[in-house]
């Protein structure tokens, strides 16, 4: 199996932009690394979507990848979806940088990531414990203000 990278080009609207690093060995966790830049200060919603579509840009994206059926979640819930990696906090100068370690997104195998996307959301996640109708979906995270698909890198 070894070791494999991918990563997302993010664009959209507003002049928001980043690159997105994900990096596996073997089968344990995925290693996601984000630098973000063009965003308004706070907390932005940040997920893998299930699908590699930006025929309408982001918004052919999908809904979060969610292969078990589960409700919207934090990242260290039981119940979230593979997708849900949370917030990113954007500084004061609009940039953000992320370093996680996630389980639920692997590089290959039936529920790989590979041909996904990654997106961006104008509002911030609630984590699924806002009290919205849509916390339990989408944690409420309005807008999709910019996405990449997820490729394999050498
Ligand atoms: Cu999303
Ligand atoms: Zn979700």
């Amino acid at each position: 199996m070894g070791s494999l990278k991918a990563v997302a080009v993010l664009t959209g609207k507003e002049g928001v932009t980043g690159v997105v690093n994900f990096a596996q060995e073997g089968t344990g966790p995925t290693t996601v690394t984000a630098k973000l830049s063009g965003l308004q200060p706070g907390l932005h919603g940040f997920h893998v979507h299930a699908l590699g579509d930006t025929t309408n840009g982001c918004l052919s994206t999908g809904a979060h990848f969610n292969p078990h059926g589960k409700e919207h979640g934090a990242p260290e819930d039981e119940s979230r979806h593979a997708g849900d990696l949370g917030n990113v906090i954007v500084r004061d100068d609009g940039t953000a940088e992320l370093s996680v370690s996630d389980s639920h997104i692997p590089l290959s195998g039936p529920h790989s990531i590979i041909g996904r996307a990654v997106v961006v959301h104008a509002d911030p996640d609630d984590l699924g414990k806002g009290g919205h109708e849509l916390s339990k979906t989408t944690g409420n995270a309005g807008g999709r203000l910019a996405c990449g698909v997820i490729g394999l890198q050498g």
